[in-house]
């Protein structure tokens, strides 16, 4: 099939993108874009030309695989194809049905009117791509929504429904059938002629305010966290109101450019495919074929038992929540409600979403109200004997075909299995907190469980829009196995000379959503002393835990919940505390440790470095399948740095060899578990990558 197919509705071309599955504007398709539109506009016949997409994509925007590519700049750009039609002598107008991303709304930006489907979503989100629209986004958009709006829409990323992307002024009009009204439309323009172009339109920026939009500024750029493109997009922004649309273009096109070539780019183009990929599991049924889960138990209404009910209940999916005492279940119930209520007052979701979704979600003590559920999580606190006597009750009371997954994040599957008379339908769905918010879900495989329970994990975990990556069954399984190093190293960092300050600096510097210690004060340490306890007596003969949180809880510090911790706090705000260095200047002269400077690059190699060296270990056990799982794992569960691309691919970067030098380093100072990769080891001296392991 051609790429573009054209039909005629009188006088009317409509030109129909034709690219599965989203129409990225490849070279092929430019090709066949740029040829119907010279057809049809050389066409006597042809009095206005509609272009359109599939259902589910107008355009996902540019070939994101043929970025660094003879391919990418190949004639038509998109540039020129926006030229033509910008410039055509006929009207020409978007009929626009699911997405408009990128690329693909810069296009329809050009067209001289857009009318979109009530369900499409329109947006620019190359920045999530490490990118700025780089065909007039940043030129066309501010003079449909103004300047500093447009800077907020193309910053932010997120693509807009139609509804608010016509309040905006980017759709024109919002049809049922978008490509009838759009024929519609292009009649009537043809007959009383084509609006300005946008590009051509002032009224939005004619008052361009030069100071506001630099007092706006750093509202604009605060969540960049070291992210490249939005201070460069802000650039662009200023560009677009500032000079002729010719020169601003040329200008957008620079920058593009010096992105496209970056290291953040690549980064986060591996981060998108790493996550698509991470869908793929070898051997698991396609999530189309899987049963579908029509209905959800979830065993405990605490914090997390309450968030994840949310999540289904918010892809319209019933949930029956058990706890064991009625007030429970209703101090559970106005946690939700609560929440909920708090995104409406944002105006972050509808009232309307939040009465749907409160009705899905029902309470009982009685676990025969679980009969009747495809799916029961388990959502108690960590505590193997619990978690088995739960498991041994749902085995009776649920349908033999009911899947029993559970939240634990760090207990090992098969003895929870072993609890049932079904293994091969026990499986971990590990959330992470808050559940309603964070993207990750960790599918954890027990030694029985069936390809199928896979399957149906992951088929519902596109429906509940979280990211799912297969992990094995070990203690902590990807991400939290991972994690005890990084905050171990960090204690061990402040007994031998660093702050809490420069820790956390130089994690935040890197670009963490917040530094360790930090999080730490904010969870609370009291309640780790007790894992700590154990730990410290299971741990290798050659190891030592740091006591530094011990000496915290002592002095009565515990965390923010206590107003002081590794800082002290006023409000939320976090100071630097004299008391804290105290203390840990005591814990190290007690150690005989001597304590010195340390640099910020060896705080940050010794923090990280360990990562991907667990990392690696977990990949050579088949804990992880790939190196993109575990990348996939920490930048949608642990706040790391989409623009690092997550710790395996930024080992890569900074040199797989000085990953295992360092791993070397530490193995000597904390103990064997710390020792480099064999694989690792292998995969530098062979100077190879992970995808060549
Ligand atoms: C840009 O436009 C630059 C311009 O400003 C300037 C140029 C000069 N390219 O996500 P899905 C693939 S930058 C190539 O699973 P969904 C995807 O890999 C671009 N491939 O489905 C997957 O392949 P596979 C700006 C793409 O329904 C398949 O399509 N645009 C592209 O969950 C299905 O995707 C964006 O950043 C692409 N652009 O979500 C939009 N898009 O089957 C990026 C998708 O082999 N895309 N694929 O695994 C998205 O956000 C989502 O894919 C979308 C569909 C919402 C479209």
């Amino acid at each position: 099939m051609p790429s573009v197919t054209r039909t005629t509705e009188g006088k009317i071309a409509v030109l129909t993108m034709n690219a599965p599955p989203v129409n990225a504007l490849g070279t092929d398709l430019r090709a066949g874009i740029g040829e119907e539109f010279a057809l049809a506009l050389n066409d006597p016949e042809i009095s206005a030309i509609v272009l359109t997409g599939s259902d589910r994509a107008f355009s996902a925007g540019a070939d994101v695989r043929e970025f660094g590519t003879d391919k990418a700049v190949a004639e038509p750009r998109l540039k020129t194809l926006e030229s033509m039609i910008e410039g055509a002598n006929k009207p020409v107008v978007a009929a626009i049905s699911g997405v408009a991303l990128g690329g693909g709304l810069e296009l329809a930006l050009s067209c001289h009117a857009r009318v979109a489907a009530p369900t499409a979503r329109l947006g620019l989100p190359e920045v999530n791509l490490g990118l700025l629209p780089g065909a007039g986004g940043t030129v066309r958009l501010p003079r449909l929504v103004g300047a500093i709006r447009a800077a907020e829409i193309i910053i932010a990323g997120k693509p807009l429904p139609a509804a608010a992307a016509h309040e905006a002024g980017i759709a024109d009009e919002i049809a049922e059938d978008p490509v009838a009204a759009a024929v519609t439309l292009a009649t009537e323009l043809a007959i009383k002629g084509k609006p300005t172009p946008v590009i051509e339109r002032e009224d939005k920026i004619a008052d361009f305010d030069t100071d506001a939009f630099e007092a706006a500024r750093p509202g604009l750029l605060k969540k960049s966290r070291g992210a490249l493109a939005p201070a460069r997009i802000a650039d662009c922004v200023f560009a677009a109101c500032t000079r002729p649309p010719q020169e601003a273009l040329a200008f957008e096109e620079e920058a593009f450019k010096e992105l496209v070539t970056g290291s953040q780019h690549r980064a986060l183009k591996h981060v998108f495919f790493a996550e698509r990929q991470a869908r793929k599991v070898p051997g698991v049924p396609d999530p189309k074929e899987a049963a579908e889960i029509a209905s959800v138990g979830i065993i405990g209404s605490g914090l997390m038992g309450g968030g994840i009910a949310m999540v289904f209940a918010n892809a319209g999916i019933p949930v029956t929540i058990i706890d064991v005492a009625e007030d429970s279940l209703a101090k559970g119930r106005r946690m939700i409600e609560t929440n909920y209520q708090r995104s409406v007052d944002r105006g972050s979701i509808p009232q309307e979403k939040m009465d749907r979704s409160l009705y899905l979600i029902t309470g009982t003590t009685d676990y025969e109200g679980l009969g009747e559920t495809d799916l029961v999580i388990e959502a108690v606190f960590e505590n193997m004997e619990l978690k088995q006597d739960i498991f041994g009750r749902l085995d009776q009371v649920t349908r033999p075909e009911a899947i029993l997954a559970s939240n634990t994040s760090s207990l090992d599957i098969d003895q929870i299995a072993s609890a049932t008379s079904r293994p091969e339908k026990v499986i971990g769905a590990h959330f992470f907190s808050p559940a309603n918010v964070m993207k990750l879900l960790e599918v954890v495989k027990g030694t029985k469980t069936s390809p199928e329970t896979i399957g149906a994990i992951f088929a519902i975990a596109q429906r509940i829009a979280k990211v799912p990556v297969l992990a094995g069954n070990c203690d902590g399984f990807i991400g939290n196995r991972m994690l005890q190093y990084y905050t171990a190293e960090a204690e061990y960092l402040l007994e031998e000379g660093a702050t809490p300050e420069q820790v956390d600096r130089v994690a935040e510097g890197f670009g963490m959503a917040m530094g360790p210690l930090a999080m730490r004060d904010l969870s609370g340490m009291d309640t780790s002393i007790r894992i700590r306890e154990i730990r410290r007596k299971t741990m290798p003969a050659d190891e030592r835990m740091a006591e530094v949180v011990e000496r915290l809880v002592e002095a009565g510090r515990i965390g923010q919940k206590s107003g002081k911790g590794y800082y002290r706090y006023e409000g939320r705000k976090r100071i630097p505390d004299p008391e804290t260095t105290r203390i840990i200047e005591e814990l190290s002269a007690s150690l005989g440790i001597e304590r010195r400077e340390i640099p910020d690059e060896e705080v940050r190699d010794r923090l990280f470095m360990p990562l991907v060296n667990e990392g690696a270990k977990e990949l050579e056990e088949g804990i992880a399948l790939r190196a993109g799982d575990i990348d996939t794992v920490w930048v949608n569960g642990y706040g790391f740095p989409a623009h690092r691309g997550g710790p395996m691919f930024w080992g890569q970067e900074v040199g797989l060899d000085r990953v295992a030098a360092t791993a070397e380093r530490l193995a000597e100072k904390n103990g064997q578990r710390w020792a480099p990769s064999q694989l690792m080891v292998r995969l530098a001296t062979e100077g190879k990558s992970w995808d060549q392991a």
